[in-house]
Formats: C-alpha cells, structure tokens, sequence
C-alpha cells in the first residue's frame, strides 16, 4: 500500500482517554478509531491485523476438524426463552424490536442458535460426533466499556460448540480444542496460560481461561513456575488420536493455575508448591472454553435417535477466542517506548519501505523496486515528509522489518534494513534486503 494516498492517520499527542499502552498505541499507529462507546472502526492497517489473527484462528481450526459456517448477528429472543437465558442474561444484552414488534436481540454469543440449528438437521447418533464455529461479530453492553478492544461493547469472536454422545467424547472435543488454541495462540507470538476457571453466564462445570500475562490484565491469576519454563507444544500431537490429546490436556493441566474467581489455596498443588515456584499476576482472558453438557440442548428439545432407537440428548461445549481482543492483547505483550513491535505473523505488512528522499530518481526508483517485489506485504512511505517522522511513524507502527532508502545509499545501489524487535541495522543490496525478509532473520547477514 502506498501511503500518500492511505487512511494510516498517526498521532503524534496521546490520546487522553487511553489508559494502556495498547489502547494508546492503536489510536497513535491509526489502527481504529471509536465510532460510539466501545465501538470502533477498523482502519487498514488495524484491519490487516485482525484479518492475519483471523486467518490463524481458521487455519488452526479447520485442521483440528471444526466446520466453518456462518451465523447471524441478530436472533430472535424466543430461542432465549426456550433455553431460559433470556431474562437471566439481564443489561448486558442488547434487546431490539423489528418493525411487526417481535423482540430480537443483538448476540452477545450463539449456544442457543447453534443447537437449534442443530436440532432442526441432525437426527442420528451416526450423525455425531460433530464441532461447528464461526467468526462473527457480539454485542456485550458492558457496564465499563475501556481499554479500546480490549473490552468493547462490539467485539469479533470465534465461537465454536460441539456435539458429543458421552461425556467422555465431549471431553475428547474439549481438549482437541484447548490444543488447537494453544497452537493458535503460539502462532501469535503469545504465551498462553490455560487455568480453571469460572464458567459464569455461559454455565457448565469445566472451564479454562487462556491468559496472557500483562501487567495491565483485567483477571489477577495464581500459577507455577512451570509455565514460565515448558514449551507444551514440543511433542507432536495428533487431533484425531483421543490418547494424544488425554496426554497434552494431562501435561498442560497438571502444574496449578488459576483465575482468582477459581484460586484455591488449599489446593495441594498449590500449597504444596515451594514459595519460590508460586506465580501471583495479572493477565488477559483471550479464549475461554466450556463443558456444560445438556445445559442447551435439554432445555431446547435436541434430541436424536441412539444406537438402540431410543432418544438420545447430545453433551456440549462451547469454545471462543477474543479475536478483536488478540490485537490489544498481542501490543501488550509486545511493544516499546516507540511504539508496537509486530510478530511477523500477524504485522500489518511484513515490511515498511521509507523513502527519505521524495522525488530523488535513485531513491524513488529504488523504492518502487522494493514495492514491487514485496507486493502486498509492503507499506511503501512515499508521503512528502522528513525522514525524522518517517522514521517515527515506523518505529510507532511496528513493522517487523523497514527498508530504508536514502539518496546516498540508492546512488551506491544500497539500502538499509532495519529489524524493528531488535533495532539491529545493516547496509545491503536491495536484493539481499529482500532476501533477508523472505528467509526472516537478519542472523545470516554477513
Ligand atoms: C464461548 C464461545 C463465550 O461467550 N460462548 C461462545 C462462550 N465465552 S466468553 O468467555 O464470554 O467470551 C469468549 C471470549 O471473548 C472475548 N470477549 C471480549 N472481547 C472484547 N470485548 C469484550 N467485551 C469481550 N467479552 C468477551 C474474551 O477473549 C473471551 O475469552
């Protein structure tokens, strides 16, 4: 994308209503802008981060065996009335009425819809087991909205639900999918803490939060030193072998930890664990899963022939990633005095291209070539400005990589890259520039 002519709108001040870095710096790179209370549009630098974190939550459940589809964002409140979390869910949903005054509401989550979608197309036992998601859009009229995306009122989530037959298959789908969010989250750049949690409105027994550690984290958290230390993804783990996924949920969950909601510290795991090896934090909810079994499905009439033809009730779950959320969550746990420091895996561009000289042939030319070869994954800074706020306005919005081009280094066939997260500089050839972005590393630069 070139610049000049791009909705990239920086802020030099800091916005006096952002309280955390990452709500400042969002404001400051141009990434949104708050449209209403808790509400935000997203420009096109933030709307490339949100659809690179997208692509990786699909990507990962696609290969974990969940079905993409698509539910509305407006449902009608007797699906509410049939499961009874119509009146329970109280000032938090967002009630409309249509034109005939039939009473609708804006979904704050789908378990209701999905099962009776469910109910209205599965009738067998050999129909199951079965796990279904979409990336859609909520509506939570949260009391304090803040923290830009971190805690909107509209917000973008995965949500994901399973159909079991047992309780001991649904436990199964659990635990495919706290794997499938662990990879997710790693190929984030994050660090992710599953710990027992609260299953609030939602309901059911068995719940995990996934946490990233940051100072500013709405949730205080209790863990072991353990997850600081092992990387629970260095084994190779199947999703289609039930004695793989028992051996990574029995891995992952048996070092403590917890949300406070959930801390106990007569917990032995806890108690017997030395002072030295206990973890007391902050952290960001990014994902949260739940077993609740026939909370849903009971109430709403799923019911679908057994082996033997009697009628059977399916057990669930349901699964959702705080899409909208990722993006503050990640600048967070990364980012500098400067400004945002991308992971190359989800970096609006892998790579800024400035031009310090506007309208000097060697420069220009140069430039042009480097936006070329890198195509889509380029920011080409073309704006008539001073190299000082070129240089800042990168430095601000994180690109992984920047390709700097001025008129003495273009005039020698050179340029200089530079690696955002590390602030390492080297004058190369565009040529080996280029191939230093494509091989990811300024290691080999020689
Ligand atoms: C699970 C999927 C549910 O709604 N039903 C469908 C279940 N869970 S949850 O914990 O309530 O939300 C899932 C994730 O959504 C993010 N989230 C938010 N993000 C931004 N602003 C909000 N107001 C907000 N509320 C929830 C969190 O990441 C949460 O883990």
């Amino acid at each position: 994308m070139r610049l000049a002519h791009s909705l990239v709108p920086t802020l030099k001040e800091t916005p006096a209503e952002a309280q955390i870095a990452s709500h400042r710096l969002m404001l400051r790179s141009g990434m949104i802008r708050q449209t209403s209370a808790g509400i935000y549009a997203w420009l096109p630098s933030g709307w490339r981060v949100l659809q690179k974190i997208t692509r990786i939550v699909r990507e990962e459940q696609d290969a974990s065996g969940s079905q993409e589809i698509l539910m509305p964002t407006i449902q009608s409140a007797d699906l509410w009335r049939a499961s009874g979390r119509y009146d329970a869910y109280g000032p938090e949903m967002l009630r409309i009425r249509d034109r005939h005054d039939r009473e609708m509401l804006y979904g704050p989550t789908n378990e209701e819809m999905i099962t009776d979608i469910f109910r209205q197309s599965v009738k067998s036992y050999r129909e199951l087991p079965q796990m279904l998601y979409h990336i859609q859009w909520k509506f939570r009229d949260e009391v304090r909205p803040r923290f830009g995306v971190m805690r909107g009122r509209e917000f973008l989530m995965k949500d994901g639900y399973s159909f079991d037959l047992s309780y001991e298959d649904a436990v199964v789908s659990y635990r495919r999918m706290m794997l499938a969010y662990m990879r997710s989250f790693q190929r984030m750049g994050l660090h992710a803490i599953p710990m027992q949690a609260e299953s609030g409105p939602i309901g059911g027994n068995l719940s995990h939060e996934f946490i990233i550690l940051a100072p500013t984290g709405e949730s205080a958290v209790y863990y072991d030193a353990a997850f600081e230390e092992q990387d629970w993804l260095k084994s190779a783990f199947d999703y289609a072998n039930p004695q793989d996924l028992e051996s990574f949920f029995t891995q992952i969950t048996t070092p403590y930890a917890a949300t406070d909601e959930k801390h106990d510290a007569a917990d032995p795991r806890w108690a017997g664990l030395a002072a030295e090896r206990r973890r007391e934090g902050r952290g960001i909810e990014v994902g949260h899963i739940f077993y609740f079994g026939k909370k849903y499905s009971e109430p709403m009439g799923l019911s679908i022939a057994g082996p033997d033809g009697k009628p059977l009730t399916p057990f669930m779950g349901s699964y959702g990633i705080g899409v909208s959320r990722l993006v503050g969550a990640i600048i967070e746990a990364s980012h500098d005095d400067a400004g945002i420091i991308w992971p190359d895996s989800v970096a609006p561009w892998a790579a800024a291209i400035l031009n310090l000289k506007q309208g000097d042939a060697a420069c220009d030319a140069m430039c042009e070539a480097a936006y070329k070869a890198l195509g889509a994954e380029a920011l080409y800074d073309d704006r008539p400005e001073r190299a000082g706020v070129k240089f800042a306005d990168a430095d601000l919005s994180g690109h992984p990589w920047q390709i700097v081009v001025g008129p003495r280094g273009a005039a020698a066939g050179r340029v200089e890259l530079k690696r955002r997260a590390s602030g390492e500089r080297v004058e190369l050839s565009l040529e080996d520039a280029l191939a230093h972005i494509r091989e990811g590393g300024l290691a080999r630069a020689g």
